[in-house]
């Protein structure tokens, strides 16, 4: 059977690739997955992308057709409609248009927060200092969670309820930031971190980000 093919950047650093890449194995959808490896920001795009993917950015999924859907969050809508029963998104309607306003302002926004956290699997920084629009994407982050956990979807471990969904998977790279840069958590994001860091899917990117050995040296200098 031909698979469809996830084409991402390099695990330690490219956070859009890691998203629809949790939620097709959250989803239970059979994938391959191709990397190409990323250069310095500015450097962008390379030949490869721009030969793989039509926007010239990663991730993007060819289906078995050789169709490209491009962008993490059509991949990650494509999953969730492919698999209806894995619930990536809740299903009281409600709480469903409320997790997509969440997940559409992490798809659209913190800009500082992408800026002076870059996503870096490996790196452990101590904490520090951040400049005041970084403080105000940490603190709506975190006012978010809170929504999420407390009134939008409060039964289970996850943003998105008992189950693991596209919100979970969109806020992830959030989480690392945190963890790399040493941000000191509130208490509803230190249980659904430890819930994420704990997840198998998760887990295993991780520890394959640790064994890579490409190096952006601009984004290990932030
Ligand atoms: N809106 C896009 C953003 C994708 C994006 O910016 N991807 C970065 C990697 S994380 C990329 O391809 N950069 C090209 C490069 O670094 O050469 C999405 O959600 O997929």
């Amino acid at each position: 059977m031909t698979l469809p093919v996830l084409t991402i950047g390099n695990k330690n650093y490219s956070s859009w690739s890691m998203r629809p890449w949790l939620a097709l194995h959250w989803a239970g959808i059979a994938f391959t997955e191709e990397m190409v490896t990323l250069g310095e920001v500015g450097a962008r795009p390379t030949a490869t992308l721009r030969a793989a993917s039509p926007s010239g950015l990663v991730p993007v999924l060819a289906l078995p057709s050789g169709t490209p859907i491009h962008d993490s969050l059509a991949i990650a809508q494509w999953a969730a409609e492919v698999a209806p029963d894995a619930g990536l998104w809740p299903q009281e309607r409600i709480a469903r248009a409320r997790t997509w306003s969440a997940v559409a302002e992490m798809h659209s926004g913190f800009a500082a927060l992408r800026r002076n956290l870059p996503m870096n699997l490996r790196r452990r920084t101590g904490p520090r200092t951040w400049d005041e629009a970084t403080r105000a994407d940490i603190a709506r982050i975190f006012a978010l969670w809170d929504e999420l956990k407390g009134a939008i979807n409060p039964h289970g471990p996850w943003l998105n309820g008992a189950r693991a969904g596209i919100v979970d998977a969109f806020f992830a790279p959030v989480a690392t930031r945190l963890r790399t840069y040493a941000v000191p958590l509130t208490p509803v994001a230190e249980a659904w971190s430890e819930t994420l860091f704990t997840d198998r899917a998760f887990a295993a990117w991780d520890a394959a980000a640790a064994c890579e050995t490409a190096v952006i040296a601009g984004t290990d200098a932030a």
